[in-house]
């Protein structure tokens, strides 16, 4: 992760170039979750901080106490911060890292799901519960049974079925719950536990909600992405396999999982039958972003669809301090989405 490369980045160029700028410019927020709620736009970001914890390879100085939570009229007026949402501290179970999360609505209820890091160090997930999609949210006094990992992005298909896509590898732990429990050996090591390059790649892990949104109704599966030869992405294409950063958008009847490939910096996506695949790899959304991470959600609103992405432009490329934009997403006449170039003809240097 070569933090120093972004000193290269003509910031004033690239921001000029930038397809979009940033939604919310007072704090910093990442991961953009996007729902449409009642005709209005609602965004549930993480809300970076600069904590003072170094850089490593296991995310530790993304280490986020609160959400906020960002409303918007339509994709092009002004974003509003409506306040603190939640807080680590509100969260019994949770001690810290509170990573980027995801909403529900079910019968006029509002439901965030988040990651964080409990007492004993491990990431898991848990729900916080409103009666406003805006918050404040109380929380479950326990993180949801049985879950593991980071980054809950929760789909509601017809016929009133919740899904959640969620995982991350690396700083996310997802390699460490291969075996079914959290392995504890090589616990500094980010890619310990990881399959071999030419194995299949660590999947994402689906799972459908129980009918009050607040736990697993069964075992978690893996979300399966197949190549063009119906094989499984090894774990050595890193420019296509999975990372983090799951979200679920239904379009002409298809399911697309769409994810991040986390150290190649893309937004990927794949194409499946039903919400839990398997899923035909299909190609780019997004090339990378200024930062490290990239971090997504894709939302239909008034008949247009929109990419809601984050990078570190305002932050001059600190790498934990993101900043959430839009623009628009194209799907063309076969259902394939349009790459988007985040600053038109200029690359962003990770
Ligand atoms: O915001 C912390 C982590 O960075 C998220 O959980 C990942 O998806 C990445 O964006």
């Amino acid at each position: 992760m070569p933090e120093e490369s972004i000193n290269h980045i003509n910031f004033d160029e690239l921001n000029q170039k930038a397809l979009s700028q940033p939604l919310i410019q007072h704090i910093y927020t990442a991961d953009p979750s996007a729902h449409v709620f009642n005709g209005k736009i609602y965004i549930y970001p993480s809300h970076d901080v600069d904590a003072g914890e170094a850089f490593d390879d296991l995310g530790s100085h993304f280490a986020m106490e609160d959400y906020h939570v960002i409303s918007m009229d339509s994709p092009t007026s002004e974003a509003k911060d409506n306040g603190v949402a939640l807080h680590v501290n509100d969260v019994p179970w949770a001690k810290k890292q509170m990573w980027a999360p995801d909403a529900a609505e079910k019968d006029g209820k509002y439901f965030l799901f988040f990651p964080a890091k409990g007492h004993d160090g491990i990431f898991r997930i848990g729900v916080a519960v409103s009666n406003s999609p805006v918050g404040p949210f109380t929380a479950q006094a326990e993180a949801i049974k049985n879950s593991f990992s980071i980054d809950p992005a929760v789909f509601k298909d017809t016929g009133d079925s919740y899904y959640m896509y969620f995982g991350g590898i690396w700083g996310g732990q997802l390699q460490r719950w291969r075996n079914g429990s959290f392995n504890t050996t090589q616990p500094e090591s980010p890619t310990a536990h990881l399959p071999k390059e030419n194995e299949p790649a660590l999947c994402a892990k689906v799972v459908r909600l129980t009918d009050d949104l607040l736990e697993f109704s069964e075992e978690p599966k893996d979300v399966l992405i197949l190549d063009e030869t119906d094989n499984p992405l090894l774990q050595g294409d890193t420019k296509r396999r999975f990372f983090e950063a799951s979200w679920m958008h239904k379009y002409n009847g298809k399911y697309y999982f769409s994810y991040s490939t986390g150290d190649t910096h893309f937004i990927c996506y794949a194409i499946g039958d039903n919400p839990y695949g398997p899923f035909k790899y299909a190609g780019r959304i997004l090339n990378p972003v200024v930062g490290w991470t990239s971090h997504h959600s894709i939302v239909e609103f008034e008949g247009e669809w929109y990419l809601f992405y984050h990078d570190s432009s305002l932050s001059k490329g600190v790498t934990h301090l993101r900043s959430i934009k839009v623009t628009k997403l194209i799907h063309d006449e076969n259902g394939f989405i349009k790459t988007i170039n985040p600053y038109g003809d200029l690359k962003a240097v990770v």
